[in-house]
């Protein structure tokens, strides 16, 4: 006889089989509907932008008993691309809605709906050990700061710095463009800004129309720009390129003290944060141990002893494991994570 917890593993399991860069941003979702004690559907979300897990699970269902989710159910929002799931149930009208995990961008509103059309809701938060979506997992953690990914590009010497505009080639920055749409915010600090100008957008990943030919994801997705976050005293001008981009929120926290600004970003509801700085803050985010991650993307190109590099020199990475590499068209990419 299957109980509430073994109907929410299965969900779970469906949640794992699916490839977490298929779904991205959105997290992995599944679902499982029981009838009389049965499983008379089952589903997850397979990828961005296509059905939720409960669309499909629900899918040809006019009756259900219980409705098991590893999330808690969307509704709407401004710029969302499918039906809302919390109506979807209520007209199904189940007993019973468990679910595993709220969701940060709902923060269980969609449970109290689902209560106040009668409907029995649990959570069980148990189900979410392994990082099913590290971001969810962080929010819901007793960490009070957003989950970190440091994106470093550098040349084979470990250099961040440069005579020339960039490092990378363009399959590696668009990989970072199509990185940076995961994420709620990009941090990044005065200095960076005042010396290399940068935009801070997701044009690759999400133009299709892009006026760069062959790169970004042509249209398969679309994704807006993440919210911009910058560290340091220092006195930005309105022309730089930065502030040119205008449908996104810029902040700037006129402190070093990076604790107070992510137990901020935290508390404002931001729950992932790809960090793009230089060497000192770089350094600062691995020693007080704030990075979940590090991406680094390596350029096939020696720098030499004049410039900078990515960390101080008296840092290692042995709290990372290296997870998963690809080679971009000549570059190298490497992912760790703090584990
Ligand atoms: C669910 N079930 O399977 C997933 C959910 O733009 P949309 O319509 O695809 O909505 C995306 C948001 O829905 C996403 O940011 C997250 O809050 C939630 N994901 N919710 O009920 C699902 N993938
Ligand atoms: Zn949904």
């Amino acid at each position: 006889m299957m109980n509430e917890m073994s109907f929410l593993k299965v969900a779970y399991e469906l949640a794992v089989a699916v490839d977490p860069h298929e779904t991205a941003p959105n997290p992995r979702v599944g679902c499982v509907a029981v009838l009389d004690g049965v499983i008379v559907g089952q589903g997850a979300h397979q990828k961005y932008g296509t059905a939720h897990a409960e669309v499909l699970a629900l899918r040809d269902l006019e009756r259900v008993d219980e409705i098991y989710l590893t999330l808690e159910p969307c509704d709407y929002f401004h710029g969302k691309q499918t039906p809302s799931c919390t109506e979807r149930i209520i007209a199904l009208k189940p007993k019973k809605v468990v679910v595993g995990a709220l969701d940060p961008k709902f923060q269980g509103k969609n449970l109290e709906k689902l209560r106040a059309a009668a409907i029995e809701v649990e959570v069980l938060e148990e189900q979410h050990k392994k990082p099913l979506n590290p971001f969810l997992e962080k929010w819901h953690s007793e960490s009070p700061y957003p989950y970190i990914c440091l994106k470093i590009a550098q040349s084979l010497d470990g250099k961040i710095t440069s005579p020339t505009r960039y490092i990378t080639n363009k399959t590696s920055r668009t990989k970072v463009h199509e990185l940076r749409s995961r994420y709620s915010a990009l941090l990044t600090s005065t200095e960076t800004i005042l010396q290399d100008d940068p935009r801070l957008d997701v044009r690759w990943a999400a133009n299709p129309g892009s006026t760069e030919p062959g790169f970004g994801e042509q249209g398969t997705r679309s994704c807006s720009n993440p919210s911009i976050v910058i560290v340091g005293e220092r006195v930005l001008s309105a022309d730089l390129k930065v502030f040119q981009i205008l449908d996104r929120d810029i902040e700037q926290y006129r402190t070093r003290d990076l604790d107070a600004v992510l137990r901020d970003l935290k508390a404002k509801g931001i729950d992932s944060v790809l960090v793009e700085v230089g060497q000192t803050l770089n350094t600062e985010f691995v020693k007080q141990g704030f990075a979940d991650e590090i991406q680094i993307f390596t350029a096939p190109v020696f720098l030499g002893e004049s410039e900078k590099a990515a960390l101080g020199a008296e840092m290692s990475l042995t709290d990372f494991t290296l997870t998963e590499t690809a080679e971009l068209d000549g570059d190298v990419w490497w992912r760790y994570v703090n584990q």
